[in-house]
């Protein structure tokens, strides 16, 4: 009776009978409100180190020139429709990401091992990966997967998402601001039998510190004989080294000794698709009648999770994995990206040590890979160029060196040389 009469009360003045009195107020996003923070900023020399997204030197963002294109082609393109995709994707282009990542003389390709699903980019490929495991992969213990200390945070969230105790194995070494190769390698041989091991496939996330293939051998052979699985996330293809084929070695060389793995690719950063959501999930397995037996469950998954993917990004991608031309232009356009992300990290490099003598060891500027570069400031220091310079990146002292350009790479040399000096 009573909640009748307080149901009544609350339809009377407009007060829902749910308040979510149980939901906590969650902090915002810790990359996206970087963001969010620079556009309201108001200082003309604001800088954005925050989310790993190409900008050209003018700070804008960049469209391929090969994704013009390719666009182009499809708006007069008169056969196409919206209708729905299959459940697994757009066929020739789940085809073609999967040679392109996993070499066109792929034995797993060419004995039909490799089941491979379209996504919702990078960030939907693990989540579709990680949520096939929490299914289906046989688990000695508890399920649990070993992430780099530190990676990119995002993967912590999806594995606990779909029932997964993300733990942490060691990767970085602060004192080197290099691989801590000893630390990972005790790891791998420490873990369980079949243990599961998110591995950065290239330019690794936040750090820009890669094995060497030499070190990948011992990962490799560490890994093949504990039984481990390796969960590749793949999403700076071509980033690392401005070569598709060199920035694939280690996932190709993976498949080659046999590693059980799958890959998770994403076409977000080397063909500046962010906002279309492209990518892909591929599961290698150790015969193609298991591959076909995954595929079928990965499509039941799909289903369920978002039915069928978006044609748009995918049939962009597909022309160009598919179209010999564009595949060439594509190739300049990577180089384009990745080598003005290295003359900015000579150029960062040349300031600091050059000019303003910086206190410290900066060759690890140059030697990092890829999108980020771990500078190594402490969280106080980051604090301080957020607050002090309005340079926005993340608290632990990543930068995503696509944020500089000709026009502030002296700014933001100035600022880090102020708060180094600082503190
Ligand atoms: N894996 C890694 C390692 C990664 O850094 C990202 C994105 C993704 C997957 C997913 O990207 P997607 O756009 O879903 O294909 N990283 C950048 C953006 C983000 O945080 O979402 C970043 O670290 O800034």
């Amino acid at each position: 009776m009573a909640s009748r009469i307080q149901q009544v009360a609350a339809h009377m003045t407009g007060v829902s009978a749910e308040q979510w009195q149980g939901v906590p107020l969650a902090p915002p996003d810790s990359i996206f409100q970087l963001t969010a923070a620079y556009k309201e900023d108001t200082f003309d020399k604001k800088i954005n180190l925050g989310v790993g997204a190409y900008r050209d030197d003018n700070n804008k963002p960049w469209v391929l020139p090969v994704v013009k294109e390719a666009t182009r082609i499809l708006l007069n393109d008169e056969t196409l429709d919206h209708e729905y995709l299959p459940i697994t994707g757009l066929p020739e282009f789940t085809t073609a990401a999967a040679k392109l990542i996993l070499g066109v003389t792929s034995p797993a390709l060419a004995e039909g091992r490799v089941a491979s699903v379209q996504t919702i980019s990078g960030t939907g490929a693990n989540h579709l990966g990680a949520l096939f495991l929490s299914r289906f992969y046989q688990w000695s213990g508890d399920k649990k997967v070993w992430l780099s200390n530190p990676t990119w945070a995002n993967h912590h969230a999806i594995l606990k998402n779909v029932g997964i105790e993300p733990v942490e194995y060691p990767y970085y070494d602060p004192k080197t601001i290099g691989l801590d190769f000893e630390g990972f390698v005790g790891a791998l041989k420490n873990a369980p039998e079949r243990s599961v091991f998110l591995l950065h496939a290239c330019a690794h996330n936040p750090t820009g510190v890669d094995p060497t293939p030499e070190q990948w051998g011992t990962i490799a052979e560490v890994m093949l004989a504990k039984k481990h699985y390796a969960f590749l996330d793949c999403a700076y293809q071509g980033f690392a080294s401005g070569d598709l084929d060199k920035d694939a070695w280690a996932v190709r060389f993976f498949v080659e000794k046999g590693v059980a793995l799958l890959i998770c690719q994403s076409f977000a950063k080397n063909a500046g698709l962010y906002g279309e959501r492209v990518g892909a999930l591929h599961i290698v397995s150790p015969t193609k009648e298991a591959s076909a037996r995954v595929k079928s469950q990965l499509s039941v998954l799909q289903r369920s999770e978002i039915s069928n993917p978006p044609s748009h990004g995918a049939r962009i991608v597909s022309l160009i994995l598919n179209n010999p031309t564009l595949f060439e232009a594509w190739k300049q356009d990577i180089q384009t990206m990745a080598g003005r992300i290295i003359d900015m990290r000579k150029e960062l490099f040349r300031l600091l040590t050059e000019e303003f003598h910086t206190p410290g060891n900066w060759d690890h500027i140059v030697n990092q890979i890829g999108m980020f570069s771990f500078t190594g400031i402490k969280p106080s220091q980051s604090k301080a160029l957020i607050e002090e310079a309005h340079v926005y990146l993340t608290g632990n002292g990543r930068i995503s060196m696509a944020g500089l350009n000709t026009k502030n790479v002296r700014y933001f040399a100035e600022s880090l040389d102020k708060v180094v000096r600082s503190a």
